[in-house]
Parts: structure tokens; sequence; C-alpha cells
């Protein structure tokens, strides 16, 4: 990493969502996530965001994790300037990355979007819905956001609350572009319910199956006509690979933190290119500094599906940095000032940490 780092700060952030969120694997009231602070010599900043929640359940990263992989071993290596060899810990290690990147694209004065290739100033936009009690209240849910032009609307899904939900979205709804995504939630023994999903038009299934679980989705993909979409199994251009070969999927979503950064993002995708393979940038209920990368990577050529890219205002009363906005046509803009063209608001910063800590060499 850059000869140019003199320390790095970790600050734990919590800030209140507008509405609980539920997965099949819980139920999250709250954003709380690391920062990461890249400092220069002259006092410079970069910032990057680390996807990991307060619990490992999306993957096995989370906060009290991440920060002591970063505090004992990711940062004093990138202070050193040798490599960190550390394993399994990408949400971590992609924040550092992004985080360095953008001190020194500051310094540069260029763009994250145009450091990564980027080609669009806006970029389609789709919004992911939680689990519901009540079926009214997930209608009411949709039916805000398809007003508010999100591109896709993407339903969460766990065996026993699918078919029956999706079915009753697509009747009220029947043009708006729908997914479903079932984080992993599936096995062997509720597998068969998914094909009750066939004939409702989705633009993808998501992870239905345990990310480990390449042969499950290759049988499942051969069953089902809707095209089956990776996120979790994709943890590297390896397995994006071996997934597109095998016809496991015929979508990605790529997602910085779960890949470790930019560099691999970059490397699915080319190969995505090369395949000719739809990817769309999904998202982690980020503060307005991950989702400025996000957005950056959602306008590279390959990413033509609508990513997990909402307004700061579908999760957040008050965003970190100066909010992010959909526009009626369901289009976000790309952040064309320095690095990752945000930072945060000093005020919103200090209402949100609850912890901070400094790492020097
Ligand atoms: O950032 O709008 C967002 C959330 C998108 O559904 C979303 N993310 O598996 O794709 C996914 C989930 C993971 C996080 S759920 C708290
Ligand atoms: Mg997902």
């Amino acid at each position: 990493m850059t000869a140019d780092l003199a320390a790095v700060e970790l600050l734990r952030v919590r800030l209140p969502l507008k509405r609980a969120f539920t997965t099949s694997f819980g139920t999250s009231a709250d954003k709380e996530c690391v920062l990461v602070r890249a400092i220069g010599p002259d006092d410079a900043e970069g910032w990057g965001e680390c996807t990991a929640m307060e619990a490992p359940r999306y993957s096995g990263e989370w906060n009290d994790g991440a920060w002591l992989v970063l505090r004992d071993h990711l940062i004093p290596a990138a202070l050193a300037g040798r490599p960190s060899g550390v394993r399994s810990h990408p949400m971590a290690e992609a924040a550092l990355e992004v985080a360095v990147t953008d001190l020194e694209l500051r310094s540069e004065g260029v763009s994250l979007s145009t450091h990564f290739g980027g080609v669009r100033h806006r970029v389609p936009c789709g919004v992911s819905v939680g689990i519901e009690d009540r079926i009214d209240d997930l209608l009411e849910l949709v039916s805000g956001f398809v007003s508010a032009g999100y591109r896709r609307v993407k339903l969460k899904i766990e065996p026993g609350r699918d078919v029956e939900t999706v079915r009753a979205v697509r009747e009220a709804f029947p043009h708006a572009p729908l997914s479903v995504d079932a984080n992993a939630a599936y096995t062997g023994e509720t597998v068969d319910a998914l094909l009750g999903l066939d004939d409702l038009g989705l633009e993808y299934i998501e992870q239905p199956l345990p990310e480990d679980d390449l042969l499950g989705h290759i049988e499942l993909q051969r069953r089902m006509a809707t095209p089956l979409c990776l996120d979790e199994t994709v943890t590297s251009a390896r397995v994006a690979r071996a997934a597109i070969e095998l016809e496991a999927c015929r979508i990605i979503n790529v997602k910085l933190g779960r890949v470790g950064g930019p560099a691999e993002a970059l490397r699915i995708h080319e190969l995505a290119r090369e395949s000719g393979v739809p990817l769309w940038v999904g998202g982690m209920l980020e503060t307005g500094v991950g989702r400025a990368a996000n957005v950056a990577l959602a306008s590279l050529p390959g990413f033509t599906l609508p990513g997990d890219t909402s307004a700061s205002d579908r999760y957040f009363e008050a965003d970190l940095t100066e909010p992010f906005e959909v526009d009626a046509d369901g289009t976000m803009a790309v952040p064309d000032g320095p690095g990752i063209g945000v930072a945060p608001l000093p005020d919103r910063l200090e209402a949100a940490v609850v912890e901070r800590l400094t790492v020097r060499p």
C-alpha cells in the first residue's frame, strides 16, 4: 500500500435505521459499522466503510472481529508497507483498501469512478425490502418504492414465507421488476418450494442455497427458468469463474466488502464482461461512505442491472454524509469529486461515533 500512510483511525458508528430490516438470518434495527480513516503525513484523509454487521450472520465477519483484525493485523501491515497475509476477513480488508485508495485519489484529484474506469454519470437503482410480518405492510412499502421510481424491487424470502408472499406482491404490481433474495436459507429439504416462484416473472432468485453449495445451485438452475443470482457464494474472481462456467448462476451481485476490495471486484467485472454475465452492485445498508464507493463501482460498464444502491432516505433520517438521492427515473448520480467524493459531516459523525482508536506505526 501507499508509502504515504501516517496513521489509520478506526471509528465504530451507530445510526438508527428508519425501519428495522429483517432477512432470513435476522433483524437489524440500527446500522452499526466500522469506518476506516486513512491519514496522510499532511493530515490528508481517506475514508472506507467496513460492511460487516453486529453479528456474523450474513457471513463470518462481524464488527468486533473486523475491529481487531484491522487494529492488530491489517493496519500494522499497511503502515509497515508489507502484505498482511490475513485470510478470511475480506470486509475489513476492503474497508482499508478503499480508505487508502481514497487518500491517494484525493491528493491526485481523481474520482474513484474514473480510477475504476467508470463510464456512467448516473446509475440505475433498485431497492431491497425486508421480510414483513404483515402482507399489507409489505405491499405498502413496495408501493412507495415503485412510486419513487426504483427500477427493481427485491423481496427478502425464507422458507415458509416465499411463494404466497411473492405472488401477492406480483398480483398487486403486475409489471414491476421484482426479484427475491433468500440469503442462503434453503436446503435440500426446502428447496422445492422455490420452484413455485418460477412463473412469477422474477428478474432472478438471489442466493437460495448455502454459500458453499455450488453443486446445489447448478442443479437448481437446471430445474428453473428464472435466472439464479449469486451473492454470498462469490467471494473471489476464482469462485465467480467456476460459478459462471458451471452455470451455477446467470447473474452476479458484486459487493466490495464480500470480495475483499476494489481490486478483486474489478477482476470479477473483467471476467463477467468476457462471459457476458450481467452484474449489479449489492448493498449492506451502508452509510454514505460505503454507498459512495458502491456507486462508483456501479458506474463500470459491466454493471448493467439496477443495484441495491438506494437513496440515503431509504435507510436513515440523517446519513453520515450529504444524502444520496434517487431521481424519479430511478437513477442516482455518481460522485465526481476526488476519491469517493464524499466525507462524513463532522456533526453527524460526532453524534454517531461510539468508539474510536488511532493506530500509528
Ligand atoms: O443496502 O439496501 C441495502 C441492503 C441490500 O438486501 C440487501 N443486502 O444479501 O443482499 C443481501 C443483503 C445483505 C444485508 S442484509 C442486512
Ligand atoms: Mg443478497
